[in-house]
Parts: C-alpha cells; sequence; structure tokens
C-alpha cells in the first residue's frame, strides 16, 4: 500500500497536569532519547522536530497547583489543547503526519481536535481508534479522580466542559460511530454506561484473548475507516502489558503483549490511513532505564512502516 504522506512533524507535550502521579512531563525527552527521529528518518519520511509546546509546570499554578486535585488543572490544560490543536491542524494542511509525544493523555482533547479541524476543512470526517488500558471516558462530573487524563475521549465526542469539547471547529470532533477502543481493561461504571449509551466500539483485552488481536484490530480499522477521511491513532503506552512497559503513569497488569501490540502498529500502517498519532503517558521515573521509551519507538517505527519489506 503506497502511503499518503511522507512527511512527519514530531510535537512534544511535557504535560503532567491530567494526572495524579508525576513525571510523565518527562515522556517527550525519553522518546527523543530513545532515538524516535532517526528511526523514522531511516524510513525514508521527512522529519520535523518541532519542539515542545509550552505547558505551565503544576507548581507555577498556585494554589490550583500542589494543592489542587485534578479538576482544578481542567482550565490550563484547555489553553494548552488548544495550542496543540492549532499545531496538528496546520500539519494536516501541510501535508504532514503529527506524531504528538507526551505527556498525559489529556493532551488527546487537542491533539485530535486539530486533526479532525483540518480533515473538516476538506469535507471529511475523522476515524479515531484509542488504544488504551482506560476509556477515559468521564466528564469532570462523573470522574472520581478529577484527573483530566481520564476525560479525553467524552470531550471528542461532545460530553463535557466546552472548554475541552470545543477546541476543533468541528463539533463534535470524532463521531461515537468512528471510534474504536483496544485493549480497554480498567473502566469505571460511567464510563461503561457512556460506552452503552453512545454503542462505542470497546474491544477489551478480553476480545483479544478470544479473537487474536488481528481479528480486533481489522474490525477496529474498519469502524475508523468507514466514512471518514483518515485515521488517528491515540496509543497510551499503558495498553501494552507492565512486565514489558512499566514506565508509565498507570500500569494495570493483564495488557497487550509486545508482538500484539507491533501487530496493531503494523495493521495501522498497511492501511496508509494514518493522519496523525499519539504516544502518550511514558513515565520514565517507573522506568527501566529507558526501555519503555524504547519500546514505544520501536512501536511507532512499525506503525510508519518498518516492517513493509
Ligand atoms: N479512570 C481513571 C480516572 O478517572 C483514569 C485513569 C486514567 N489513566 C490513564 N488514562 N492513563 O488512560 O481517574
Ligand atoms: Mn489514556
Ligand atoms: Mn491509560
Ligand atoms: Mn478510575
Amino acid at each position: 500500500v503506497p502511503r499518503k504522506v511522507d512527511a512527519v512533524r514530531i510535537i512534544g507535550v511535557p504535560m503532567d497536569l491530567g494526572a495524579s502521579r508525576r513525571g510523565v512531563d518527562m515522556g517527550p525527552s525519553a522518546l527523543r532519547l530513545a532515538g524516535l527521529a532517526d528511526r523514522l528518518a531511516q524510513l525514508g519520511y521527512t522529519v520535523e522536530d518541532c519542539g515542545n509546546v509550552r505547558v505551565p509546570d503544576r507548581t507555577t499554578l498556585g494554589p490550583a497547583g500542589e494543592g489542587g486535585t485534578g479538576r482544578d488543572f481542567l482550565p490550563s490544560i484547555a489553553l494548552v489543547c488548544e495550542e496543540l490543536a492549532a499545531l496538528t491542524a496546520t500539519t494536516v494542511r501541510l501535508g504532514a503526519v503529527p506524531l504528538v509525544l507526551g505527556g498525559d493523555h489529556s493532551l488527546g482533547a487537542g491533539s485530535v481536535a486539530g486533526v479532525a479541524t483540518a480533515l473538516g476543512e476538506r469535507g471529511q470526517r475523522l476515524g479515531l481508534i484509542w488504544l488504551d488500558a482506560h476509556g477515559d471516558l468521564h466528564t469532570p462530573e462523573t470522574s472520581h479522580s478529577g484527573n483530566v487524563h481520564g476525560m479525553p475521549v467524552a470531550h471528542l465526542l461532545g460530553s463535557g466542559d466546552p472548554r475541552l469539547s470545543h477546541v476543533s471547529s468541528v463539533y463534535p470532533a470524532v463521531r461515537a460511530e468512528n471510534l474504536a477502543f483496544v485493549g480497554l481493561r480498567d473502566l469505571d461504571p460511567p464510563e461503561k454506561a457512556f460506552i452503552r449509551q453512545a454503542g462505542i466500539a470497546a474491544f477489551t483485552m478480553r476480545d483479544i484473548d478470544e479473537r487474536g488481536l488481528r481479528a480486533v484490530m481489522s474490525d477496529a480499522i474498519e469502524i475508523a475507516s468507514r466514512g471518514t477521511g483518515g485515521i488517528h491513532v491515540s496509543c497510551d503506552a499503558d495498553w501494552v502489558d507492565p512486565a514489558e512497559a512499566p514506565g508509565v503513569g498507570t500500569p494495570v497488569r493483564g495488557g497487550a503483549t509486545m508482538r500484539e501490540a507491533h501487530l496493531a502498529m503494523e495493521m495501522i500502517s498497511d492501511t496508509g490511513a494514518l493522519v496523525g498519532m499519539d504516544l502518550v503517558e511514558i513515565n520514565p521515573i517507573l522506568d527501566r532505564h529507558n526501555h519503555t521509551a524504547e519500546l514505544a519507538v520501536d512501536l511507532l517505527a512499525s506503525a510508519f512502516g518498518r516492517g513493509i519489506l
């Protein structure tokens, strides 16, 4: 399959405002040090590293900082998402794929929104594959933790706080019928209710166990492709089992194996429809050396076609 795009723009988002546990703000650095840009260049892409989006450090946010709880950071996160969305939209308009390095997963409300904006300008909808142990389907009202990294998908679907749900010029940024989750194994009751009510395709680890990764992923790709102009893949590193990817913000046992993760990425590459990608929730503080970031770079290389002979 000839690929549509041969230019990649790397955009770092050193943000940990959406999570309780600190450290994922160092993810972009860990991924760069693991050799990401060179790997993509070796695959024949023109790679431009745009550096990092400016993110306020949590200790500078005053009472909403150290003393605050998760939802206090929503306004700051929304501003970061606006800036990030402008960057991903511009990148798609220029004919390149934005590769967004996190940072906590709240950035998805911006990265995906911008890609949806650019496709919307062409009269196209965006398909979304969300690889994650978690559903990230909370709104500020339903979240028990208040952590905004548990909320981006709900906002992309149009629910929740308007500051986060109206980042894209398309509303909602993504339709439920064009969204598929893969790798789920830690959902809160309100997230299960959201999935049922909106009829979202939610492939859990049980589906992968029973049907195999290939069958599940081809369903997910079909859902994200049907009637859309391209697929955004938002990859939370915690979808991989913590035995192989310990350096993540919120590890949950029982995740995808390294080979399953590679196959998923190779299948994404085969679609030729990848228009945007996030790799988020790498936490170097919890990693062994930089192994999780190195695995993530390997996976990204697979998503960008290294398996093509
Ligand atoms: N359900 C959890 C909460 O609301 C969210 C966990 C978020 N962690 C992530 N997101 N890494 O995928 O607090
Ligand atoms: Mn996530
Ligand atoms: Mn997660
Ligand atoms: Mn939870």
